[in-house]
């Protein structure tokens, strides 16, 4: 039976750059997941032969959303669910899924790298049928909608069994419950030569991965340990858990500390990686080595020709904003198309539908190509371990003989977090209305080149987004400031520094930024605005 329950509206339901992210008990409120996906079937509108792809990162809360989110889509008549087992399907999984199927859309119940639990974050990933987030228009559809709701349709019947393979019915709608992992798999073989990698590990190459307990573990012990033959526990904290066992599943250098732990060994394996809740982002070390993830994308894209799939030659390159312009170098040595975009994978979507790109990136350890719409974490593990095995070069050797050929970008992102929002935006205005006044001023042995927002005009789809404020300096460093879009509360600044330097590449980045840094906490004024005088988190 469809029952409609009368509601009334929550006016803090805006998407931000990784879709709608709150506290769990935010999300837990009465009716709040409910409105919100209302207001996103309202949206679309007629629902009737629509079908759509879902899943999550197992995260606390999945179970009951995802039940909801069945009940929500057989009343406003939605034709079919394609549903990963047991609900869990990561983003770049439910990316393939979805374009693979041709459906309309995607949803991922997951928020990424924040931490879960009672305690910890929950979030919404919208994807359309270009298997990408949807762009801010639609966004602001959504908001406005969620602002105005009043009632909501749900099926009152009992939950659905998702353990079990195979097709089943609620009223006219169709649920289909697929193996999360298979068609992954079959993707991952079709771009990479599993052949070569199966040898390297059998010739003794040495890995692990960390899967931080979220949805990766599945997937990494299907392709690393079962197909590729690393030896068994190469994957570590491989079993999906609601808390990710109290772990926050973010792959950097601040919290990936088991795994730094074990890299950091004498007795450290050739490779490790990590990827982030729901399986979009990477992180990439040697023994005793960190591959900053800026440079990461720089270095794939050099090795193009070494994968199957993109040996025959790709269409271009972007990158985010904020992410070092080490990339840059490479695309312009191989004559490739070069973007730049705002931070969020959503505006990769165009260049890749219109053929521009094939490869991009972003500094927040995030690595994809045009084989899906969003950024993929084992994908680029593969891509590493296809490099390794065809050079038979190590990681560290890999990225010394990238900074050797093009220089080095140092680049380090400093946090600051838990900012009054009120503050956090008075500080980027008026950065933004003094940053003229910067153009040729000296900071100590830094010259400003141009300082300007950072605008982006979509060739596709004629869009213009701001978002980020540029300080260039003479020689090719920078500093860029922008306010996050994924918190849960309050406000983070983000401040992005990167130095580039031609001949010294074996410095430690720490140093090589530390004058660029006070340049930029100066001319944000940061410490006397926000009280802080040091980031909380570097990445
Ligand atoms: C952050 C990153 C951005 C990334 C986004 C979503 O956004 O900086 O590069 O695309 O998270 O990542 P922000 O607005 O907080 O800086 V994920 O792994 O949550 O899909
Ligand atoms: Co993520």
């Amino acid at each position: 039976m469809i029952k409609t329950i009368k509601t009334t509206p929550y006016d803090d339901q805006k998407m931000g750059t990784g879709g709608l992210r709150k506290k769990t008990k935010v999300m837990m409120q009465e009716n709040y997941f409910e409105n919100f996906i209302q207001s996103i079937f309202n949206t679309i509108g007629d629902l009737s032969g629509k079908v759509f792809v879902v899943g999550g990162d197992g995260r606390y809360y999945n179970d009951k959303a995802i039940q909801q989110f069945i009940k929500m889509a057989a009343a406003n008549n939605v034709a079919k669910l394609i549903i990963g087992q047991n609900g869990l399907l990561s983003t770049p999984a439910s990316s393939n899924i979805l374009l693979k199927n041709k459906t309309d859309g995607g949803f991922v119940f997951s928020a990424s790298h924040n931490p879960g639990g009672l305690n910890g974050d929950f979030g919404i990933k919208y994807a359309n049928e270009t298997g990408g987030q949807i762009p801010t228009s639609i966004s602001d559809k959504i908001y406005e909608n969620s602002k105005k709701i009043s009632e909501y349709k749900i099926y009152d019947a009992p939950d659905i069994d998702l353990s079990k393979l195979g097709k089943s019915k609620l009223g006219n709608m169709e649920i289909e419950v697929i193996d999360s992992v298979k068609d992954y798999v079959e993707m991952m073989e079709n771009i990479f030569d599993f052949e070569a990698l199966k040898k390297l590990f059998r010739n003794g190459f040495t890995m692990k991965f960390d899967a931080f307990n979220a949805v990766t573990g599945p997937y990494a012990i299907k392709i690393f340990e079962e197909i590729l033959g690393a030896k068994k526990g190469s994957v570590i904290n491989s079993n999906p858990l609601p808390d990710f066992g109290g772990k926050h599943p973010d792959p950097n250098m601040t919290y990936a500390t088991e795994l730094l732990a074990i890299m950091n060994s004498d007795s450290a394996p050739d490779f490790g990686a990590a990827n982030d809740g729901d399986g979009d982002r990477n992180m990439i070390l040697g023994k005793k080595f960190f591959v900053s993830p800026s440079d990461s994308l720089a270095i794939l894209t050099d090795y193009y020709q070494l994968i199957p799939a993109y040996k025959n030659g790709i269409y271009g390159v972007a990158k985010s904003c904020p992410t070092s312009t080490a990339v840059s170098r490479v695309a312009k040595a191989h004559n490739l198309p070069y973007y730049e975009v705002p931070t969020g994978w959503k505006y990769f979507v165009n260049l890749m539908d219109s053929k521009r790109i094939t490869l991009c990136g972003e500094e927040s350890f995030g690595t994809g190509s045009s084989h899906i719409r969003e950024k993929d974490g084992i994908w680029a593990v593969l891509f590493w371990l296809s490099i390794i095995a065809k050079t038979g070069m190590s990681v560290e050797q890999i990225t010394r003989d990238h900074w050797k050929k093009y220089g080095r970008s140092y680049y380090l992102r400093f946090d600051f977090e838990g900012l009054d929002t009120k503050v956090a935006d008075k500080l980027m205005a008026d950065l933004e209305e003094k940053l003229s006044s910067l153009n040729g001023k000296t900071f100590g042995s830094y010259q400003v080149d141009k300082a300007y927002p950072f605008i982006y005009n979509d060739p596709v789809d004629k869009s213009s987004t701001k978002n980020g404020l540029i300080v260039d300096f003479i020689g090719g460093s920078r500093i860029v400031y922008r306010l996050s879009g994924t918190g849960s509360s309050g406000a983070t600044l983000r401040v992005y520094l990167e130095n580039y330097d031609k001949e010294k590449i074996d410095n430690n980045p720490r140093q090589m930024l530390e004058t660029l840094l006070s340049v930029a906490m100066e001319i944000a004024e940061i410490t006397s605005r926000t009280g802080k005088k040091e980031a909380d988190v570097v990445t």
